[in-house]
């Protein structure tokens, strides 16, 4: 280290050894590089700290890259299963999550509340789904990193108000995302079909549904949607049919749960494993371990169509609520 420094090398230097992030580093270590004197004897000095600057800066941009690429609209998924609420403003997209999850969104009597997507764990049955609240769609203002994250999901709640132009709404919101690629189906098939994007089932849930006079009014918009796709009145307000919301949600998902035992001890009842209706053991067993699949020769199984214990092969198909017992 030359000796010929002078006090502001020493300053920033201190300021340096202090700085918290990248970028106030960047900044010490200019003004480090400043203050050396430029000669011979300090070349190799500025050499390291140029060299110093540029890896600062490169890390910086990498980082802006990062989070650029990390919008808001891009929620992690979390559980076995990601539903999105989507719908025209106001119809009590954030009520519905904040009522079934522990999730608290602004909620409020104006439209165009919500800005960003908030996702919230909603239990059902003995596991929880992944419950996304959006941003209102509407022809007024199109967000279209929405769209991005309406792609990901494995069932659409498109979710209309029975006081406010129901029909009108579904039209509107069904269409934008139609122009987006998105189209709505009753039920995918399977869940394998998930992230070609295009095909998504969907439930319609018709909400502030709060007494009789205004379930008379969802019947007549039930008749005008016809057998399209299905479709549920609740009420968030008044918690009407919210769990049979849910039910309709694991039938819309087309998910079943299998739960694994292990030879002479009892079942695991507390944490099943999510599988695609129409599953095997094989895929449960892949689901157990990637390994265990391989060496699969027979399975023991309690539950629907077998009697207790019965042994079957591995393509036996599972239902919801199965106990599997694997033998290697
Ligand atoms: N009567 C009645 N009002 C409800 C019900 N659910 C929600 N609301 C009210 O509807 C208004 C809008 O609710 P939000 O949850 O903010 O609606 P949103 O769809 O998220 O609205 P945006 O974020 O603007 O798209 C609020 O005043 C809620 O209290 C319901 O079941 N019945
Ligand atoms: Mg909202």
């Amino acid at each position: 280290m030359p000796t010929n420094l002078p006090p502001e090398y020493f300053e920033a230097e201190e300021r340096f050894r202090a700085a918290a992030t990248d970028q106030e580093r960047i900044v010490c270590l200019e003004e480090m590089l400043a203050a050396i004197p430029k000669h011979k004897g300090t070349d190799r000095l500025r050499g390291d700290y140029r060299r110093k600057l540029s890896h600062l800066r490169e890390a910086v941009q990498a980082h802006k890259k990062v989070s650029r690429h990390e919008s808001a609209f891009h929620i992690e998924r979390e559980g076995p299963a990601r539903v999105v609420i989507v719908g025209a403003p106001n119809v009590g997209k954030s009520a519905l999550l904040g009522a079934v999850t522990h999730a608290t969104p602004r909620v409020s009597e104006y439209p165009f509340t919500t800005v960003l997507p908030l996702p919230g764990m909603m239990p059902l049955r003995d596991i929880h789904v992944q419950l996304v609240d959006t941003p209102p769609l509407s022809k007024a203002h199109v967000e279209h990193e929405l769209f991005n994250l309406i792609h990901t999901a494995d069932l659409i709640a498109l979710t209309v108000d029975i006081q406010s132009e129901p029909l009108g709404q579904f039209e509107e919101v069904s269409g934008l995302l139609t122009s987006h690629h998105v189209e709505l189906r009753a039920r995918k098939q399977t869940l394998s079909d998930m992230g070609t994007g295009s095909i998504i089932p969907a439930l319609v849930l018709v909400n502030k549904v709060d007494d009789d006079i205004w379930y008379e009014e969802y019947v007549a918009f039930r008749d005008l949607l016809g057998d399209r796709l299905p479709v549920m009145a609740i009420s968030v307000t008044t918690g009407h049919n919210l769990d049979a919301m849910k039910e309709a949600v694991f039938e819309g998902l087309g998910i079943m749960r299998v739960y694994s035992k292990q030879p002479g001890k009892p079942a695991e009842l507390h944490a099943p494993f999510v599988l695609k209706k129409g599953d095997t053991v094989a895929h449960f067993a892949a689901k157990v371990h990637k390994d265990f699949v391989h060496h699969l020769k027979t399975a023991r199984i309690w539950g629907t169509g077998v009697h207790d214990g019965q042994m079957v092969g591995r393509d036996h198909v599972l239902h919801d609520g199965d106990v599997v017992e694997l033998h290697g």
